[in-house]
């Protein structure tokens, strides 16, 4: 794996960023060495943050003045990080006052970060009515504009994007606040590969990142590996750790000069980000970003409940369906125009574009869906494939090159049997993706190809996401198969009531 910095765009994948080796200088990190707690490493920036004489390697940290050690050593046994306000403030005019953040790191060192503390904030307040906010949210989309206004509010960023990533971990920015003269990022695509799966790893343990000033200069570690165990510090838990040059890239080409990161945590993996770029330097003190943690934390809890009840609804849905069925054939001795007297019935509960029932060899659909002749042919492979009952592919054209032409409105689809007949089926379709998005009201021209990191930017990532997804549909989730499921049992009950039904009548 290329070490921390090394990385190009064809390995950067992995990239060991959590060995970073280097801080951003708006703070100070030492390691302390177990036993006589004497400083073993420190940032190269260290000692004159302090306004002392370096180096500082070899002291005891009751040598860097003030309440430091006396603050400190009450916390030492504690495993979990800890934000410890100190009467010491940092070297230079108006020298403001520090706060320590004292963690153990993954390789074992007792870790000491050093950063200006805040102005002592009453919060409670604001974060009332901010959670209120969020748990009164009925929709995902509700939800997400009002945090990305919230998060605007709360920590002054130019701009705030909530991310949402999808089942195979390509992005999209879901809500967006900006100052008005910036250009829209709202309802850009970017490609899973914008985001590396060690720093999405990272990003579920550390869930606020930080970068206050793109332009800096990083302060490297001394020594760089540890004296006590040879190793590179494992800087996955530290709040001032260097960000990846190839993410800094992708900044300046933005033209943004500081971020503020929070992950969205749902069901214990990482949903989304909530995002927030400015486009000058900004810190923002630890009790700021413990707000925003906590704030990230209830809108996660609210995204999980609002999933469940959209499934819920589905469900529902579902059963009314098989209600009116049954209804209909009691009326009108057929059941189908239950399925298709309004799309919200058959296509709502999946999400889909268009779908189409084929049964007793005649044919209906409903939406965006292929030619009769086309869905014939699609109804004869797809019989092949139904064994289990459902068959679900987000990328037919993949799967079956001769369905090449279908992909626009059919580049996904879902099948479920709804009697003993293998060819009777319900078919719901989704039309391809990159059919179904706009790019900023822009007209799009895909940028070069090359490997040069300067070249990165969001327009690029478009590009790339536009390759990969190109003739697949938004994949069908768990739920989409369950509810094709529910509804294809739901007709073959109603099927076999019909069958009887109708052998009654004849007799
Ligand atoms: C990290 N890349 C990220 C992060 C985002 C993006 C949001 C997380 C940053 C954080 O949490 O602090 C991507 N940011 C975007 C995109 C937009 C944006 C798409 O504003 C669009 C509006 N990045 C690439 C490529 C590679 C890459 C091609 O685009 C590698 C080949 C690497 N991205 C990369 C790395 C990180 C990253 C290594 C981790 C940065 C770190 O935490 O050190």
């Amino acid at each position: 794996s290329p070490a921390f910095g090394t990385a190009n765009l064809s390995n950067c994948e992995r990239e060991q960023i959590h060995l970073a080796g280097s801080i951003q200088p708006h703070g100070a990190l030492l390691t302390l060495r177990d036993g006589d707690f004497a400083i073993m490493q420190e940032s190269a920036n260290a000692a004159s943050f302090l306004g002392m004489a370096g180096p500082l390697r070899g002291l005891h940290p009751r040598r860097l003045g003030g309440d430091l050690w006396a603050r400190i050593e009450p916390h030492i046994a504690q495993r979990s990080i800890q934000s410890i306000p100190l009467a010491l403030r940092c070297a230079g005019p108006g020298g403001a006052p520090l706060n320590a953040l004292l963690h153990r790191a993954g390789s074992g060192e007792l870790v000491i970060e050093l950063e200006r503390a805040g102005p002592i904030i009453d919060a409670a307040a604001a974060i009332e009515r901010d959670v209120d906010t969020i748990l009164s949210a009925s929709s995902l989309r509700e939800l997400c504009d009002s945090c990305a206004v919230m998060f605007r509010d709360l920590t002054g960023y130019d701009r705030v994007m909530v991310y949402r990533f999808d089942d195979e971990g390509h992005g999209e920015v879901f809500s967006e606040t900006r100052r008005p003269e910036l250009e829209a990022f709202l309802g850009n695509r970017y490609p899973a590969s914008d985001i590396p799966q060690i720093a999405r790893r990272l990003y579920e343990r550390n869930r606020v990142r930080l970068l206050v000033d793109i332009d800096y200069t990083p302060a490297p570690l001394e020594p760089r590996l540890s004296p006590a165990t040879g190793d590179e510090l494992d800087m996955s838990l530290c709040f001032l750790r260097s960000a990846s040059p190839i993410h800094i890239q992708y900044l300046k080409n933005m033209g943004v000069a500081g971020t503020l990161v929070v992950s969205l945590m749902v069901g214990g993996r990482l949903w989304g980000l909530i995002s927030c770029h400015h486009y000058a330097p900004r810190f923002l003190h630890f009790e700021m970003r413990a707000v925003c943690e906590l704030l990230a934390e209830v809108i996660g809890t609210r995204i999980a409940a609002l999933e469940s009840f959209a499934q819920g609804q589905a469900e529902l849905t579902v059963r009314r369906l098989e209600h009116r069925m049954i209804q209909s054939v009691c009326r009108e001795g057929d059941w189908r125009g239950a399925l298709f007297d309004s799309a919200q019935s058959l296509l709502l509960p999946l999400n889909a574009t268009g779908a189409a029932l084929l049964f007793e060899g005649k044919m209906r659909t409903i939406g965006e869906a292929p030619g009769t002749e086309q869905i014939r042919e699609l109804g004869a492979w797809l019989a092949h494939k139904l064994t289990d009952g459902v068959f679900a592919t987000s990328a037919l054209a993949t799967e079956e090159p001769a369905f090449t032409p279908l992909t626009g409105v059919a580049s996904g689809v879902v099948a479920a049997r709804i009697s003993n007949e293998p060819d009777e089926m319900l078919i719901w379709f989704r039309k391809e993706r990159i059919r179904t998005v706009t790019w900023g009201g822009i007209p799009f021209k895909p940028p070069s190809d090359s490997d040069d990191p300067s070249e990165l930017s969001p327009r690029r990532s478009f590009a790339q996401w536009h390759q990969v997804v190109e003739g697949t549909s938004d994949p069908w989730s768990a739920a989409d198969r369950a509810a094709a499921r529910l509804i294809g049992e739901s007709v073959t009950d109603v099927v076999m009531q019909f069958r009887a039904l109708r052998i009654l009548i004849a007799q």
